[in-house]
Formats: C-alpha cells, sequence, structure tokens
C-alpha cells in the first residue's frame, strides 16, 4: 500500500549535520607509514599464508577493492583475487594513534561533536547558518585533515544523521556530497534499501521479497506492514528510509564499553577461524586499552549463529587488568561450544567495567558495527 509522504526533515529548528568517515582507513594509515606501497592494492588482514591462511581481511585500498575485496571477506579469498597484492597485519596502535590525530581535528569544527567509531564523526555544525557555509566548512574540514594527517576522508552533510552519514558513503573515496533538506527524498529514494544504516543481508532479504529494493520503495509502504514484520524496529527504518531522525549529535562522558565484531562473509563452523578472529579482536581492543590508558574488569563474547541466534556469555575478573594474555585467555574460554552442524555467522568481543578514571575521556572509540 502506497502512503503519501510528508517532509519531516524542513520546517523550523532545522538543524545541519555533517558525517565524516576516512578513506579506507586501517589501509590509508598504511601506506602513510610506507610511502612505497602508495597506489598498489593493499590489503589489511590476517596472513595469507599463500591462499591457505585463515581469518579475515580488515579493509582493502581502492586499488584492491577494484579486485572486489572488501572486509570481512576471508584472506584466503583475497589472496586468490589479487595474488600481488601487499598484504599487511593490522598495526592498531599505529590506527588508534591516527584516529586520536583525526578526531582532535574534527572536534575543533564544533562544540558539538560525537565520534561514532574509530574513523567516524558526526557534528552538529547548524551554528553556520546555512548550506553553503556548511558546505564550505566541509571542505575546510578535509583540507584540515589532509594537510595535518596526510589522510584522505568522505563527508556528507545532510538535515539529519541518517542523511549525513548515507552521504558521507555516497562519493567514496576523497568525496563529499551536501544534501539540502528539500532534496532529502530525491537524494535517498533511489538507493539501495541497504544503505540504510542496520539493513544487512538479513533485513534486506526480507524486504526483497516484499518488492522493496530502494529507500523509496521503504518510504512509501504502510508503516503497519514493516511493524508486523520488524516490531518496532519496522517504524524506526520507516522514518530512516525519509532522512527524519531526531538522534542528536551527543557525544557520551567516558567509555561505558569498547568492543569489535565481524560478520563473516561466509557463515563458518570451523573453530581456528573462530578463535583467529577472537585473537584479532583482543589484540585490537589490547591496542586502544593502552591507547587510551583504560584496564577493564568485564569481558564478552557475543556469537550469532546462522538461524540469527545470538548469545552473549561474560566474565568479570576480580582485579582491573590491561593484560592482553588475560583478554585472549578470557574470551577463548567463552566461546560456547559450537553444536554439531551449527554454522557462526558474527562474532564479537567487547570489554566493560572500566577502572574509573578523571571526570572526562577525551574520546570514545567505540566500535558499533
Ligand atoms: P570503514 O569505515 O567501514 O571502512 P574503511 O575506512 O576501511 O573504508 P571506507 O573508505 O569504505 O570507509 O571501517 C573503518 C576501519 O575499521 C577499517 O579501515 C578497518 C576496520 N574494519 C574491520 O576491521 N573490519 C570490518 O569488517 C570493517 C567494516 C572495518
Ligand atoms: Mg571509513
Amino acid at each position: 500500500m502506497t502512503m503519501p509522504l510528508l517532509n519531516a526533515v524542513t520546517g523550523p529548528g532545522m538543524r545541519i549535520i555533517l558525517h565524516v568517515d576516512m578513506d579506507a582507513f586501517f589501509a590509508a594509515v598504511e601506506m602513510r607509514e610506507h610511502p612505497e606501497i602508495r597506489g598498489r592494492p593493499v590489503i589489511v588482514g590476517a596472513d595469507p599464508k599463500e591462499g591457505k591462511g585463515r581469518g579475515v581481511v580488515c579493509t582493502a585500498s581502492y586499488e584492491a577493492r577494484v579486485f572486489g575485496i572488501v572486509s570481512a571477506m576471508p584472506i584466503s579469498k583475497a589472496f586468490l583475487l589479487c595474488p600481488g597484492g601487499v598484504f599487511v597485519r593490522p598495526h592498531f596502535n599505529l590506527y588508534s594513534q591516527a584516529s586520536d590525530e583525526v578526531m582532535e581535528i574534527v572536534k575543533d569544527t564544533s562544540l558539538q561533536f560525537e565520534q561514532v567509531s574509530i574513523d567516524e564523526a558526526y557534528l552538529d555544525i547548524s551554528q553556520v547558518g546555512n548550506y553553503s557555509a556548511a558546505r564550505a566548512t566541509a571542505i575546510a574540514l578535509k583540507e584540515a585533515i589532509r594537510n595535518k594527517t596526510g589522510l584522505t576522508c568522505s563527508i556528507g552533510v545532510g538535515p539529519s544523521k541518517v542523511v549525513a552519514k548515507i552521504a558521507s558513503d555516497y562519493r567514496k573515496p576523497d568525496g563529499l556530497t551536501v544534501v539540502e533538506p528539500d532534496s532529502v527524498f530525491e537524494f535517498l529514494f533511489p538507493l539501495p534499501v541497504g544503505k540504510i544504516p542496520g539493513v544487512g543481508r538479513k533485513s534486506r532479504e526480507t524486504l526483497h521479497n516484499l518488492g522493496i529494493r530502494t529507500i523509496g520503495d521503504l518510504a512509501r509502504i504502510d508503516v503497519q506492514e514493516l511493524i508486523a514484520l520488524f516490531g518496532k524496529w519496522g517504524a524506526v527504518i520507516h522514518d530512516l528510509a525519509r532522512g527524519t531522525d531526531d538522534r542528536e549529535v551527543r557525544q557520551e562522558e567516558g567509555y561505558k564499553s569498547i568492543s569489535r565484531e565481524v560478520t563473516f562473509e561466509q557463515d563458518t563452523s570451523e573453530n581456528i577461524i573462530l578463535l583467529q578472529t577472537l585473537n584479532e579482536m583482543a589484540a585490537e581492543l589490547h591496542a586502544v586499552l593502552v591507547n587510551e590508558h583504560l584496564r577493564f574488569r568485564t569481558i564478552t563474547v557475543k556469537v550469532r549463529d546462522e538461524h540469527f541466534i545470538t548469545r552473549t556469555r561474560s566474565k568479570t575478573n576480580e582485579r582491573y587488568s590491561d593484560d592482553p594474555h588475560l583478554i585472549q585467555q578470557f574470551s577463548q574460554g567463552l566461546l560456547p561450544e559450537l553444536p554439531e552442524g551449527k554454522k557462526i555467522r558474527l562474532i564479537g568481543l567487547r570489554l566493560s567495567g572500566f577502572e574509573p578514571k578523571g571526570p572526562r575521556q577525551t574520546t570514545i572509540y567505540e566500535f558499533l558495527r
């Protein structure tokens, strides 16, 4: 059923939100550190071991994406696609430091700043007054990041978080997309429905079965149909499809947790892949702990199986720690035994219960994917 559309993002109280996302972040940092690999297909991730390696791709440079290599793909497949590529093991400390350098610059642009992952942040820049001033602000920010860090980013500007986020992804790398309130529908509606943050493989399939392929299709369907399918979340994505998103740009005080998840490109039942992925995530989270001078007490492992059943198991240590071996040992101990024949779709690791620190953290570094 088709519903009439009202544009809910124009009118008084209009906001201007900017979303910045670094380009091929881990690979770009590697290329900055090693100029000799610039311009080459660079793949950051597990050791490919001549095609026999386990584990996954963290990210690939745009030169490597031409070969079809994407994040979370098995490293063995990446090797098959591009055997002549430059395969690099991740250096999470380096990425964490580069992230801090970038975020210091982004933060200087507006008081309303929110970092949402290692390489992306929102700013509320409503104070600039209009969209041409917003464009100038975005251009200046891109230049400042490039000049001070040697890295490129893509920026989206729009009247809500969801529009800004989809816009930053629209032209990558080194892109800038400004979506004025009047053009929100025109911009969003032709895009595939999977561009809406949170609409992953599974919901995309459900929506495709209903004949919903574009964001416009989603915006036009009766919200009750979506609620019947997805519950409250159905109403949320219906709003997002129109660019309606009231979430404010706000940095939470301090860290509650830091976490990392990997969705496998192909569901897996191989224990060695699960353990290796867990170890990589443990190394990554440990790098964050060290960089941010944090000590944790609680560790949580999350596992989602091929049937979308998600289980989490936690353990709280008596003392606060930043010992990498403890993270590895605890996380492996928490990995549930896999029932015969079950495959795993996603694995996640979270550290929480941090030692109370000073009044305010300067950066939040939380992976939310
Ligand atoms: P993204 O911003 O999703 O990707 P990207 O910066 O590499 O590329 P793009 O230009 O498309 O933004 O993620 C930021 C970093 O997070 C990425 O460089 C590596 C890490 N990452 C993983 O380790 N595994 C993953 O599955 C994803 C999606 C990201
Ligand atoms: Mg990025």
